[in-house]
């Protein structure tokens, strides 16, 4: 009796030490058991804007759009609780200062200047915005001009695609996988850890990014559980090109 009293309480301790799961580590996680199963997983949500020239953009389809590349209920919870959390924080730190003023992507370039809680929610806010945008039910395929910078730059789509997988199989723990274009014009794939990017003056590998993978456990772990080489296989399946190939047309300005 004594020793399972011992158990048990050795059991406790552990699940409460290990909250919350996956590695993220910051509080921010909302309890599963909110989420209503009933939640009508066909709507287009709407756009949200707490701050002029800060919105939140709708996804532009529904949380099931995506299936089965990305199941509803993870796009529901990653879309309506982190992305929606990241942001309402961030809004929340620059309210009242002269950060309300300047793009965001200026925040981006300058972010060493700021507080953490600025870094991290403004970076995730800014790097789910991106993901977000380049993800559709209609994939549609890279431009011409794209597809040849890409030929030119890993030799063919084939090996891209194999090169962009290797990087977002291989960063450890929370991050993401980047396709990036440098500053002499060349492109690259990099991986960056929790909330980095590489517009902020602190990445290792900085540059105009075109297209992102969220390799947070959050983003594939209700459906794909340890098997993240599996989520971003099917990642390119729901790739949104015309986004990728817009941004590409951009940075080439
Ligand atoms: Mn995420």
């Amino acid at each position: 009796m004594k020793n399972t009293f011992v158990l048990l309480a050795v059991s406790a301790f552990i699940m409460t030490a290990c909250y919350p799961p996956g590695g993220e580590k910051e509080g921010l996680e909302e309890p599963i058991a909110e989420i209503q199963e009933q939640t009508d997983y066909s709507a287009v949500p709407e756009k949200t804007v707490l701050l002029e020239g800060f919105e939140l953009p709708s996804l532009g389809y529904s949380y099931n759009a995506l299936e089965p590349s990305i199941d509803a209920r993870t796009v529901y919870i990653h879309y309506e609780k982190h992305t929606k959390g990241y942001y309402n924080r961030f809004i929340n730190a620059i309210k009242e200062t002269n950060l309300e003023e300047m793009p965001l992507e200026e925040i981006m370039r300058n972010i060493s200047r700021y507080d953490a809680g600025i870094r991290r929610n403004g970076g995730q806010y800014y790097n789910h915005k991106f993901y977000w945008e380049n993800l559709s039910p209609e994939s549609g395929e890279p431009s011409p001009a794209l597809l040849a910078a890409i030929e030119k730059e890993f030799g063919s789509m084939e090996e891209f695609k194999k090169e962009f997988n290797d990087v977002a199989r291989s960063r450890f723990a929370s991050g993401w996988a980047w396709l990036t274009m440098g500053e002499d014009g060349s492109l690259f794939v990099s991986h960056t850890a929790n909330e980095v990017n590489p517009l902020m003056d602190i990445a290792e590998y900085p540059g105009t990014p075109l297209l992102t993978i969220d390799v947070w456990e959050h983003a594939y772990y209700l459906k794909y559980q340890n098997k993240r080489p599996d989520y971003i296989t099917a990642f390119w399946d729901v790739i949104n090109w015309n986004a990728v190939n817009k941004r590409y047309t951009e940075a080439m300005e």
